[in-house]
């Protein structure tokens, strides 16, 4: 296991100066960030971003993400220019000793929450999900936490639009076309392909989302057997859907896991919940358990401490405050530690 840490490039609040000094963490995780997507990423932007890290001591194997062009996951005939682009990266990526790649398949939307700063009782903030609030967004007239400077509204009527009648199987269709496609890039390329699960796993504004379960996971490894097909386990994206069960498909697929996102959320009614610390105690997932799966499954990938709380006044980015996120990624060493030793004493008994 590789602990990691995400960073937004040289305009990230957070200095890799200050990652740097999380015991434990031995890369980031980043990207290119002024390139549209679908466009090719040039051999010097990656090298330059590598270049920064290596100064600073820090390794630079995971890219999250490279942006999937919405003409594919529409399946229009563009696509095919985006797919050799998308190669055409992770060429690049590879030469550049990237080994593992992040990116979803969710149509217009990534992410969702509906509360950026959701207010605990302790004084800290995190992101929050409640579904009345979400039911009374409009996607016309969208004004979305995180999302509202990410489409016009005359954009996303057109996106939604060309949307109509792409079905749960159409879109699943293209994923498969896409990745088909792409796999001799990334065997090529050395690069591990790790889907992101869909956050949350259920289909937004009438949009399919295919990544969302247990059932998609199978029906996709099985469309596409490549090993260099693998998943982003996402705590958070997974375990928004109560029908997920984490520690099962945490052995389940610990092989096929190149990315660990681990994260807490805590429910507070069937539906509505909030992200939190990301220990067990402070939320609704067995963290401990899902670390203990993955491990005892064969997992070898890198991990990374997800979205945390901004506390002691921090105001980062919501989600990617340093201080929750570096305790995050302590807690989440210790599990590790503690979970290998005890598996391999248990071997050797
Ligand atoms: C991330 C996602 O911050 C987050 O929730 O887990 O935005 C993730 O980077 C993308 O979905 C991956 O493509
Ligand atoms: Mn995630």
């Amino acid at each position: 296991m590789k602990m990691t840490f995400r960073w937004y490039g040289p305009n990230d609040c957070i200095p890799l100066e200050y990652i740097k000094q999380i015991q434990g963490v031995s890369g980031v995780v980043t990207a290119v960030y002024d390139v549209p997507v679908g466009k090719v990423w040039e051999r010097e932007k990656i090298d330059e971003l590598v270049r920064l890290c290596r100064e600073k001591g820090l390794e630079c194997e995971v890219i999250e993400s490279i942006p999937v062009h919405e003409d594919i996951k529409l399946g229009l005939s563009s696509r095919d220019e985006y797919i050799d682009a998308y190669r055409q990266n992770l060429l690049n990526c590879g030469k550049a000793g990237v080994k593992c790649v992040c990116y979803n398949f969710m149509p217009v939307f990534d992410w969702l929450r509906t509360n950026l700063r959701y207010v605990h009782a302790d004084g800290s903030n995190s992101l929050a999900y409640s579904e009345a609030d979400f039911k009374k967004l409009d996607p016309n007239n969208l004004h979305l936490p995180g999302w509202d400077e990410s489409y016009s509204q005359s954009e996303l009527a057109g996106l939604l639009k060309k949307y109509e009648g792409v079905t749960h199987e159409k879109l699943f269709d293209n994923l498969v076309y896409f990745l088909r496609a792409i796999m001799p890039a990334a065997e090529e390329a050395g690069i591990r392909m790790a889907i992101h699960p869909d956050d949350p796993p259920w289909d937004v504004f009438g949009l399919p989302r295919v990544v969302g379960s247990e059932a998609d996971f199978d029906r996709l490894f099985a469309a596409v057997p490549s090993e260099n097909n693998g998943m982003t386990f996402c705590t958070g994206s997974l375990g928004a859907g109560r029908f997920n069960d984490l520690p099962k498909m945490a052995a389940k697929y610990a092989k096929r896991v190149y990315f660990a996102h681990l994260r807490q959320l805590k429910f507070v009614s069937d539906t509505d919940f909030y992200e939190n610390g990301h220990a067990t105690s402070e939320g609704s997932l067995d963290i401990y358990a899902i670390v203990r799966a993955l491990v005892k499954g064969g997992f070898d990938g890198y991990v990374r401490p997800d979205h945390g709380r901004n506390v002691w006044g921090e105001d980062a980015k919501p989600g990617y405050g340093l201080y929750d996120r570096a305790m995050g990624a302590a807690y989440l060493g210790g599990l590790f530690e503690a979970v290998s030793k005890d598996l391999e004493q248990e071997k050797s008994k």
